[in-house]
Order: C-alpha cells, then sequence, then structure tokens
C-alpha cells in the first residue's frame, strides 16, 4: 500500500477515480493536457518543503542554494525557448501572470482593450465580476459577424478613441491565426503598452506553427499547462526595460513564497518543449483539429469562422437544436469531455451557450491521430442525434472505451508511462 493510501484512504481513492476517468474517456477541453511522468515527478518532490520569496540570490529565507539553481534554469529555458529579453516564472496561475503585468503597467481607473469574453476572451480580460474588470476601465473588441475573425480595423478606431494605457492580444477561444505585427502597429499608434496572452498557442508559438509575439509584444504571457504540457501555473515574459518593475510586482506585490516544485516542473516541461519530439507533437495537434473539424463539417456541425488553423474548434451547435449546456451532459454520458462556450453573438446566455469548444492536446498526448479524429467526430454526431436513447449513448461510451484502450495513457504501455 502506498503512503497515501494509509494516510488517507478516501482521498487516494478519489485521485484513483480521477485516474480511471482520465484513462477512460475522450478528452477534448482545448485547454487540457497529460503531462509527462518527469513534470509530475518535479511536481510531486519534496521542493514543496522549500520558502525561497525574493528570487535566485536575494531571497529571504537561507538554504536556497539548490532552489535558485533551480530557478534560474527553468527562467533561462523559458528565456530560449521563447526568445525573450526576461522571464519571471513564478506566477501561480495565468491569470495572476496578467494580474501582475496589469498592476506593473497600470493604475487603478486606467483603460485598457482586451478581447470580449463572449468573443473568445478571457475572465481576466475584463470581465465585470473579476479584478481586471472592477480595477479598470476596459474597453473590449470583438470578432466581424461575417467571418469571425479579430475586427483589425475596429480594434484600431477603438484604440484611437480611447487611448488606451494597454492593448492585451489573446484568447480562450479563438481558432484562428493571430496577427501580431497588426496589434503591435495599433499599440504603437496610440502610444499603448501591447501585451500578449498566449496561453492557449504557447506550445504552437514555441514549435513555429503560429507566429510569436516575442518581436512585437512588451509583455507576453502564459499558463505553463495547455498546449506547452506543462505544470499547471503561469509565467511572464517581457522586454529587459520591464524587467525588474515586473518582478518586483510579482515578489513582494502579489505573491509570497513561490511554488519551487511547481518552478521546477515548469523547468522540466521546458526542456521537454525544446525537444525533438516536440514540434511533430505540436503539428499534429494542429493536423487532428483539422481533420476533426472538416468531419464535424461534413456532418451539418456549424464551425465559427468555418474551421481552424490551430488546436481548436468552436462548434456553434444551433443547426443541430442543442444547447452547449445540453451537448456537454450528453457526451458526458457518451464518455467524451467537452466544454460548452459562448459563440461570437450568442443569443444565450453562457450557462446555455450556444457552443462547445473542442481541442486536440490531450487526444494527440494519447497518440490518435486522423482516423480517431473522424470516428471522433461521428461520435459526438451520434450522440447527438441519439440523445434521447440512453441505451445508444451506453453503446457510444463503450466505443470511446475501445479507443482508449487501444491509446493508454498510463501503465507500460501508455503515453505517459509509470
Ligand atoms: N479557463 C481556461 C480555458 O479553459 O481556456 C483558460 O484559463
Amino acid at each position: 500500500m502506498s503512503p497515501l493510501q494509509i494516510t488517507d484512504p478516501e482521498i487516494f481513492s478519489l485521485i484513483e477515480q480521477e485516474k480511471a476517468r482520465q484513462e477512460n474517456r475522450l478528452e477534448l477541453i482545448a485547454s487540457e493536457n497529460f503531462t509527462s511522468r518527469a513534470v509530475m515527478e518535479a511536481q510531486g518532490s519534496i521542493l514543496t518543503n522549500k520558502y525561497a520569496e525574493g528570487y535566485p540570490g536575494k531571497r529571504y529565507y537561507g538554504g536556497c542554494a539548490n532552489v535558485d539553481v533551480v530557478e534560474d534554469i527553468a527562467r533561462n529555458r523559458a528565456k530560449n525557448l521563447f526568445n525573450v529579453e526576461h522571464v519571471n516564472v513564478q506566477p501561480h496561475s495565468g491569470t495572476q501572470a496578467n494580474m501582475s503585468v496589469y498592476f506593473t503597467v497600470m493604475q487603478p481607473g486606467d483603460s485598457y482593450m482586451g478581447m470580449d469574453l463572449a468573443h473568445g476572451g478571457h475572465l481576466s480580460m475584463g470581465h465585470p465580476k473579476n479584478f481586471s474588470g472592477k480595477i479598470y476601465n476596459v474597453i473590449p473588441y470583438s470578432v466581424r459577424r461575417s467571418d469571425h475573425l479579430i475586427d483589425y480595423n475596429q480594434v484600431r478606431e477603438l484604440a484611437i478613441k480611447h487611448r488606451p494605457k494597454m492593448i492585451i492580444v489573446g484568447a480562450s477561444a479563438y481558432p484562428r491565426i493571430i496577427h501580431y505585427d497588426i496589434f503591435s502597429e495599433i499599440a504603437s499608434e496610440v502610444g499603448a503598452v501591447l501585451m500578449a496572452d498566449i496561453a492557449h498557442i504557447a506550445g504552437l508559438v514555441v514549435a513555429g506553427l503560429h507566429p510569436s509575439p516575442a518581436p512585437y509584444a512588451d509583455f507576453v504571457t502564459t499558463t505553463t499547462h495547455k498546449t506547452l504540457r506543462g505544470p499547471r501555473g503561469g509565467i511572464v515574459m517581457c522586454k529587459r526595460q520591464y524587467g525588474s518593475a515586473l518582478d518586483s510586482c510579482i515578489f513582494p506585490g502579489m505573491q509570497g513564497g513561490p511554488l519551487m516544485h511547481v518552478i521546477a516542473a515548469k523547468a522540466v516541461a521546458f526542456q521537454e518543449a525544446g525537444g525533438k519530439d516536440f514540434h511533430d507533437y505540436q503539428s499534429r495537434i494542429v493536423s487532428n483539429a483539422k481533420a476533426l473539424a472538416a468531419e464535424l463539417m461534413n456532418r451539418g456541425f456549424s464551425l465559427v469562422s468555418g474551421g481552424t488553423d490551430n488546436h481548436l474548434a468552436l462548434v456553434d451547435l444551433t443547426p443541430k437544436g442543442v444547447t452547449g449546456a445540453q451537448a456537454q451532459e450528453i457526451l458526458e454520458k457518451a464518455g467524451i469531455t467537452v466544454n460548452k462556450n459562448s459563440i461570437p453573438f450568442d443569443p444565450l446566455p453562457p450557462g446555455k451557450a450556444s457552443g462547445i469548444r473542442i481541442g486536440t492536446p490531450a487526444v494527440t498526448t494519447r497518440k490518435m491521430g486522423a482516423s480517431e479524429m473522424k470516428t471522433i467526430a461521428e461520435l459526438i454526431d451520434r450522440a447527438i442525434a441519439g440523445r434521447h436513447d440512453e441505451n445508444k449513448l451506453l453503446q457510444i461510451k463503450n466505443q470511446v472505451q475501445e479507443i482508449c484502450h487501444k491509446y493508454p495513457l498510463y501503465g507500460k504501455n501508455g503515453s505517459v508511462n509509470e
């Protein structure tokens, strides 16, 4: 028996149940992935015992010799990977990474522009119930109704009209390439700081499959656990001139002790992302997303923007007569995990939503390919069409399990070996 099993059988059992859920279901949440054993080993290590407030060489605690090296390695690997001048690896999450940039650049009451959450943006880009919408004056920009692409003309017009202190470019549900060069031109035109949030597409950026914002943006934030396939956490990158202001904003400004075990795991993930297989993995994420999107469209699903250039597709379920919330529940019964998602100009509230967001990073980690994507689209279609028949949903769930058994996650032949 493991120590956890002996000390806390209840939590042990829930972790085992969650392991079985991850192993036996198709994970299509675009922001989720499965980390390597090496990342998990670092994250589950004794580094969790160490306090290290401050930065390498300037800590408030003794005994930091080893963790200083760990943090230096993490920072240098991220710098090389993303080709940036300064990195802070201490933010505990993507939202805290974004918060640290806002606190570095703006004062309460200042204005900034961010992508409307209802059009693919993120909670931390100005939602009225989030700090980002409460402390600052937010000017949201959106996608065009005609093609669902970012309306760069609107961005420019709003920027000229409002003269924001900062412009944020980044999204959590946008299936197309983002043109940082255009955002950079607009930001310079109005004297705004440019921040890019690449949380979703960080892996694609590293692999060169999506343009990098690094040459254009003053700040770049990302989480480390999505396409990048690292531990759950955030980092901030910036031009050298902002480095020391950013660092003091994160500590002592916003956070106390850094999570050194997570920083070690980030370092491991950065090394993996610099490895020879990573480009191939990211290419397969994109080709799988395109294959899944194409087969869904063949089957009468409507896709926001008509397809995808990246790791996700946003499916408008209106033609199928179900809401996003209903589809999420139906697919859950069929063994397929997705999240309901608003579509641009959605007539429904976010709790119901007209769409679902589907992504391929996790199934690609399992080594599934184009033929499985075709089958997954078929299963989604059959589940939604057969939603009133519990037997049909059960049959699909069994088929999902067969696919999952063919591409195991954990165990000897799994893509995440034990
Ligand atoms: N909530 C995450 C997502 O699912 O996109 C972003 O932080």
